[in-house]
């Protein structure tokens, strides 16, 4: 396996994965205020941004579009994913293999795993299924790492995301992507726990431009390395002009006051 810095998931060693799996996890409801960006083909553009290392998408949207934009943009494959449609305890159904996602063309490929779900047994078992067929084609794994369920009663307390991060480096999984733990010292712990495993933020929802960057910062001054957003970026009028500004955070190690001029 090729190391994950020289991978096209990253560049200079960090991370901005731009997710358009919501159709699926959320459903229409997401692309509400702004109806163009139910087409999956603006956020294709979106990624052509020199700060896009991949674009996440479920498989029909991959089959779909990734083709014309093979040349310019990197194809992170979500191997699973549940609809809002779903009220169980939180579980998620393996939608794609790790063959075809490589037949499809993808240069990594994720996964979610809601640990302490009563699921949490067969979501890792899966995991391990795909994190080593990934291995054998020298795919970096990105583990969503979500805990959630029934005995959680904080999903974003520093803990559960210490925890969340840790997880991820103890089943394999390159990067760890995890909700912002609320503070910059709670990302500290995070990325402690998760040792070699990259950890990334989950974007959440839409927030208004300071604010984002301010955790952005927050979180690669934490020593974490990068993101994973998608509403924050395809909710926004003009993506560019937002990925411009977390170019300057991420990759200059900007502040957010230069960032935003
Ligand atoms: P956002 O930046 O829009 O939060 O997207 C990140 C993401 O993990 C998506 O890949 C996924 O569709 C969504 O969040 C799931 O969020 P949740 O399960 O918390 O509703």
């Amino acid at each position: 396996m090729i190391p994950i810095d020289d991978s096209p998931l990253c560049r200079d060693g960090k991370v901005l994965i731009l997710a358009f799996d919501h159709g699926l996890e959320h459903g229409p409801v997401d692309f509400a205020g702004l109806p163009e960006s139910a087409d999956p083909e603006r956020t294709f553009e979106a990624a052509t941004h020199p700060a896009v290392t991949s674009i996440a998408v479920q498989k029909g949207i991959a089959e779909a579009y990734y083709p014309s934009y093979e040349d310019d943009v990197n194809l992170l494959m979500k191997l699973n994913g549940t609809s809002n449609l779903w009220m169980g305890e939180p579980d998620t159904a393996v939608n794609c293999s790790v063959d075809y996602a490589a037949e499809v063309g993808a240069s990594s490929v994720g996964f979610t795993v809601y640990g302490g779900s009563n699921n949490e047994i067969e979501m890792v078992e899966e995991f391990r299924e795909a994190q080593e067929a990934a291995r054998e084609y020298g795919l970096p794994t990105v583990m969503w790492s979500y805990p959630r369920g029934q005995g959680l009663k904080n999903d974003t307390s520093e803990e559960t995301i210490a925890y969340a991060a840790r997880l991820a480096l103890e089943l394999g999984a390159d990067v760890a992507k995890v909700k912002y733990p609320g503070s910059k010292t709670g990302m500290e712990h995070a990325v402690q726990m998760a040792g070699k495993t990259k950890v990334v933020m989950s974007g959440g929802s839409k927030t208004t431009d300071r604010e984002f960057l301010q955790s952005v910062k927050a979180v690669m001054d934490a020593g974490g390395k990068g993101l994973a957003v998608g509403r924050n970026v395809w909710q926004r009028e003009n993506p560019t002009a937002l990925l411009d500004s977390l170019e300057k955070v991420i990759f200059e190690g900007a502040s957010v006051d230069a960032a935003l001029e």
